[in-house]
């Protein structure tokens, strides 16, 4: 028999990556997507378009404010497995939106975890948690481990600690298989566009194409321990096939500046950037080709293409990321398989199609 998985946030980048390791593991895969105005599963059917999704895929309207939504569903489904995705999950909005940040991400979490208690599935249906390496937020310790304190630092990283929690406490009081995977931050060209690393990359590209002038971001100096979605939704799987629950750390180990990730987006189209400036007026500069109004490259210029802009910045901020993943090496026999500049280069050459595609259509 297939096993059956309900993932939420189906539609994100992790929910596209899961899908596709499910299905191509045999799974029958059931989807919670949001209705929009206009489709919002690009990333999952360009990233599934070789799998069986017309006979093996599902998808449900829904929402994980939504209580009655998410408990019929999980009562009709009656899944093995449950991956709950969703979340409002960029802090910077988290800070302008902590209410309903919190009912999706925090009380979100609750609703699957009771959904599966009162279908009484508690028995046969197994849970993964997405929680975050932002629970760390104001780091106690270097590298972090499953044992270090959590300091969250956001609204965002406020609500994913009630989820981590209650998590836990399902599985310590209805001896429930609910397991958190504390990811820690992960990347891909299906990336969403407004989060640092793919804002990166999109821009570029686009610059490199004549299609933008420069880049404005925020904390240069913020260090994340990146590693790709691919990778990074392998563990959720295996954390579901354990004989027992738990908690596991999942990260590279090695960490990076956005200054760095900067650096190497270009690099990764034969460009160098050298900083001058500090602070709000530290700028970025390369040697990019300059484009006639026919859009032929008519040679080459030195400028400003990274400047800094205080919009982008925080109200506390994560300055340093760094996890310890031996944990999830020892029991789940997990390793990152992508390096940190074959992921970036992985998503720059995306991104330089995508503005080569834009500059196409703009002629
Ligand atoms: P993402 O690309 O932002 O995807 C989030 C998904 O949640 C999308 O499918 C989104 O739907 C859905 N969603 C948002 N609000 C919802 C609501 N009210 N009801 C139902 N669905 C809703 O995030 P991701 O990078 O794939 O991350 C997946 C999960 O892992 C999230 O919980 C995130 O907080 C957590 N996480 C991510 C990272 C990381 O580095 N990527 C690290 C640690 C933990 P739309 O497509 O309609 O927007
Ligand atoms: O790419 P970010 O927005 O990701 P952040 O805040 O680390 O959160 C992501 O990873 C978490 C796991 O640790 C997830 F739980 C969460 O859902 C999300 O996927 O920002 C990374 C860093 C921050 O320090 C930010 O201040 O980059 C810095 N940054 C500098 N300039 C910027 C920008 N971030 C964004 N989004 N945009 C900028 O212009």
């Amino acid at each position: 028999m297939n096993k059956t998985a309900f993932i939420t946030g189906v539609t994100g980048q992790d929910g596209a990556y899961l899908t596709r390791l499910l299905l191509s593991k045999g799974y029958v895969v059931h989807g919670l997507m949001r209705r929009a105005s206009q489709f919002n599963t690009a990333r999952l059917f360009e990233l599934c378009a070789d799998l069986p999704i017309g006979e093996r895929l599902t998808l449900h309207y829904g929402d994980s404010t939504d209580s009655l939504n998410i408990s019929s569903l999980i009562e009709d489904i009656r899944p093995d497995e449950v991956y709950n995705l969703a979340a409002q999950s960029h802090v910077s909005v988290s800070f302008e939106m902590p209410l309903y940040t919190s009912d999706v991400d925090a009380l979100g979490a609750l609703r699957v975890l009771e959904a599966v208690r009162c279908a009484a599935l508690a028995q046969k249906t197994r849970v993964y948690q997405a929680s975050t390496s932002e629970l760390f937020g104001k780091v106690c310790e270097i590298p972090q481990t499953e044992t270090t304190p959590f300091h969250p630092r956001s609204p965002y990283a406020v609500a994913k600690l009630f989820a981590y929690w209650m998590t836990i406490n399902y599985r310590e009081s209805y001896k429930m298989f609910a397991s958190n995977g504390i990811l820690f931050n992960h990347e891909s060209p299906y990336r969403g566009e407004t989060f640092v690393t793919r804002k990166i990359t999109l821009a570029a590209a686009r610059i490199m194409h004549g299609l933008q002038d420069k880049i404005l971001l925020g904390n240069l100096s913020a260090k994340r321990d990146w590693g790709h979605a691919r990778d990074f939704v392998e563990a959720m799987h295996l954390i579901l096939q354990q004989d027992e629950p738990g908690d596991f750390i999942i990260a590279t180990g090695e960490q990076h500046s956005v200054r760095e990730f900067a650096e190497l987006a270009f690099r990764a189209v034969g460009v160098g950037v050298r900083w001058e400036g500090e602070g709000v007026n530290e700028v970025g500069i390369a040697r990019v080709p300059i484009f006639s109004p026919a859009g032929a490259v008519k040679g080459e210029e030195e400028r400003v293409v990274v400047a800094v802009s205080p919009q982008f910045f925080r109200p506390s901020e994560v300055e340093t990321l760094l996890g310890n993943p031996q944990k999830s090496k020892n029991l789940l026999g997990w390793e990152p398989k992508t390096s940190f500049p074959k992921l970036v280069e992985e998503m720059m050459m995306y991104d330089m199609r995508l503005a080569s595609e834009e500059k196409e259509k703009s002629k």
